[in-house]
Formats: C-alpha cells, sequence, structure tokens
C-alpha cells in the first residue's frame, strides 16, 4: 500500500473523496468541522432542549479528528411497509453492512491520501439487552448528520431528510484532513403531524415540550427486544408513517391513510402475505 507523501488541497480532496462516494453510490454525504459540536446551533433549525456530554464529541473519542464526515444510505419505503417482518430485517442488515463496509473503504481511501481517518460502526452495542442496561452508544450519527447539513431533527427524536424523511441509516467517519464544511439545513422538516407518536405501539414517544423529544428507549428497546425473539426486528413504524420525503412521490405513497387501514386492498394483502412467512 502507498501512503502519498504530499497532499491534496481541502477542496481538491472534497472532489476526490465525493467522486469516490459516487463510485460506491452513496447518495448522502456531508461534511462537519469538529468545532459545530463545542458550540452547537442555537437557533436554526431549531434550537435543542439538550444537548449531549462533552465525551461524546468527535474531539473526546479521536483527539485528531478536524472533520467528520458523514454517509448515509436510504430504506426503501414499500419494504419498510411490511415491517415487522424478515423483508425489513434483511433490508436493515444490508444497509447497515454496506455503511460499514464503505465507511471503512472510505477511512482507508483518506490514509492513502496521506491523512490520517478511522471510520465508526454504524451503531456500536452489541445486543439489545445490552442497550437495556446501557442505552447509548459511544458516538450519535444522527447529530452528526444534523450538523453535516443533512437534515433537521423530527418529533421522532430522528433526523428528517427532503429527500427520505427519517428512512436513511448514516455513519460516519473521523478524518484529520479540514474539509469544507457543508452548510447547516435551515429548513425545519418536521411538520408536528404528529403521526410517528400516535402510531407508536407502545407509546415510547412523549412530546413534552423538549425538542426533540426524548423517547423512551427503554419502551423501544423492549419492543425491538420482542421483535428480535422472533427474527423481525426492528419495529421501524416511526419512520414508516412519516410523511416527509421525496420517496413518497417516487413510490406514490402520497396518500398516507393507506396506513390507517384505509387505501387499496393489494397493498394490505401484500403486507400481510410478506408478515406470514420467514419469521416466528
Ligand atoms: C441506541 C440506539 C437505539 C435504541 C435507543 C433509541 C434512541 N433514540 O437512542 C433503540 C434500539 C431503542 C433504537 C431504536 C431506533 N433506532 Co436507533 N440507534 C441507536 C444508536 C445505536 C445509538 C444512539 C445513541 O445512543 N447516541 C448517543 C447519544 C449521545 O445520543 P442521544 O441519545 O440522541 O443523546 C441526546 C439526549 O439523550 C441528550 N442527553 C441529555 N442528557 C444526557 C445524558 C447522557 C449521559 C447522554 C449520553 C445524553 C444525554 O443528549 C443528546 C442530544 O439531544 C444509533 C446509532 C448511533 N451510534 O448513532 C441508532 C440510530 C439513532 N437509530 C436509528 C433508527 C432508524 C432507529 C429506529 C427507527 C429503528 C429502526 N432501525 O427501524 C428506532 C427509532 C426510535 C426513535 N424514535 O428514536 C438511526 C437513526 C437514523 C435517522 N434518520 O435519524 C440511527 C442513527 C442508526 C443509524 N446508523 O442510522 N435505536
Ligand atoms: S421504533 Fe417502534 S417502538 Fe420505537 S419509537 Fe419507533 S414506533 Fe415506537
Ligand atoms: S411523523 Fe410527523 S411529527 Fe413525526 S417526525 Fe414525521 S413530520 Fe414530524
Amino acid at each position: 500500500m502507498i501512503i502519498r507523501l504530499f497532499f491534496m488541497g481541502s477542496r481538491s480532496l472534497k472532489r476526490g473523496f465525493l467522486k469516490k462516494c459516487e463510485e460506491f453510490g452513496i447518495g448522502f454525504v456531508g461534511f462537519a468541522p469538529v468545532e459545530r459540536w463545542e458550540d452547537p446551533p442555537r437557533e436554526l433549525p431549531h434550537k435543542f432542549s439538550r444537548w449531549m456530554p462533552e465525551e461524546f464529541y468527535p474531539r473526546s473519542i479521536y483527539p485528531e479528528v478536524a472533520t467528520v464526515i458523514v454517509i448515509g444510505f436510504p430504506i426503501q419505503l414499500p419494504i419498510l411497509e411490511t415491517a415487522p417482518s424478515i423483508y425489513y430485517h434483511e433490508l436493515y442488515k444490508t444497509v447497515n453492512s454496506l455503511l460499514d463496509l464503505r465507511a471503512y473503504e472510505l477511512s482507508v481511501f483518506l490514509n492513502e491520501e496521506g491523512y490520517p481517518s478511522i471510520y465508526l460502526p454504524r451503531d456500536g452495542y452489541a445486543t439489545v439487552e445490552v442497550l437495556l442496561e446501557k442505552p447509548f452508544a459511544f458516538f450519535s450519527h444522527k447529530h452528526a448528520a444534523y450538523l453535516a447539513g443533512l437534515g433537521s431533527f423530527g418529533l421522532s427524536n430522528l433526523l428528517l431528510t427532503p429527500e427520505y424523511g427519517p428512512r436513511v441509516r448514516f455513519t460516519s467517519i473521523f478524518t484529520g484532513a479540514s474539509i469544507d464544511p457543508d452548510p447547516l439545513k435551515v429548513d425545519d422538516l418536521c411538520t408536528r403531524c404528529l403521526r410517528c407518536v400516535r402510531s407508536c405501539p407502545v407509546g415510547a414517544i412523549q412530546v413534552k415540550g423538549e425538542f426533540p423529544p426524548p423517547i423512551d428507549k427503554k419502551l423501544c428497546a423492549m419492543r425491538s427486544a420482542e421483535l428480535w425473539s422472533k427474527h423481525k426486528s426492528p419495529c421501524g413504524i416511526c419512520i414508516k408513517v412519516c410523511p416527509v420525503g421525496e420517496d413518497r412521490k417516487l413510490f406514490d405513497r402520497m396518500d398516507m391513510s393507506i396506513y390507517d387501514g384505509e387505501g387499496p386492498v393489494e397493498y394490505r394483502r401484500a403486507w400481510d402475505h410478506v408478515r406470514r412467512y420467514g419469521t416466528l
């Protein structure tokens, strides 16, 4: 392996990195300077009621980091609609593997360009049982995606993107290179429709004035554990029912009543069919 001893400038490094992402078919890429964790936005697109403790900042995890690069892959809505099912379970695993693999490869690409860089796993916990004891991972990708300009938070406590709403999974790369940052998204994408709140089967999303509302991680993790024991985790209902995202137009899913037991019977037949097979 050759590690270059001359460095590309910030602009050409960004161009080279984006080209690599294009080759890998990565649709979501954002660049956030680490200072944004230390001085989180107070106004746009909304003020956070609570920010994370300093030990979760990039520099606390890798002191050499100058830029956090976030990548993301979409979740295809018609597959998510079958959840809980083996189909969504498999899609979740596929996207997770891709995120880990691509982030690792991209960090090696940066190393070969002469910049110390490391990838992060897309999740960072061993099992759902561990989460019941210790509900946090060591780094938050949705906050990283927010600070890298990829979207805004919703009442579901998830990051909403203009393209796929909350139906995007993310991971991050820490690099020592200082790369031109992307601007934050200034639009507040959440419509406050409360669909995520009302549809949660265990009432884990509690809107009590804080933004984003702190969800009851234990209730949500317990549902995930139950579905896991039947091989059909994760739950994902809150991301299924969110009306935000251009993907709704692509898949012709603008009519939200299809999730209220109305709409074409073909959909319900298809979802029931998939749910009947491959899991307990
Ligand atoms: C643990 C975890 C869970 C747990 C707990 C849920 C939760 N909301 O944290 C369970 C299993 C229940 C879960 C469920 C889901 N998850 Co999840 N989950 C994670 C994971 C692995 C870590 C989150 C974390 O701990 N971050 C670190 C802490 C610091 O962040 P935080 O909890 O948000 O902290 C805030 C507050 O708690 C506050 N705070 C206030 N006081 C204190 C005190 C302390 C000590 C701390 C630490 C923080 C804190 O500070 C922070 C700023 O507001 C991330 C992957 C990752 N590593 O980022 C995915 C992730 C958040 N999950 C994701 C998804 C999609 C889901 C599900 C939809 C399931 C699914 N895949 O279908 C549901 C949605 C639930 C929901 N509405 O939030 C995506 C979100 C993508 C997006 N577009 O936003 C992520 C980013 C995975 C990924 N790689 O893409 N998840
Ligand atoms: S993943 Fe399911 S249980 Fe968890 S908050 Fe979303 S709808 Fe509720
Ligand atoms: S479902 Fe509605 S309230 Fe929930 S995050 Fe999406 S737009 Fe916001």
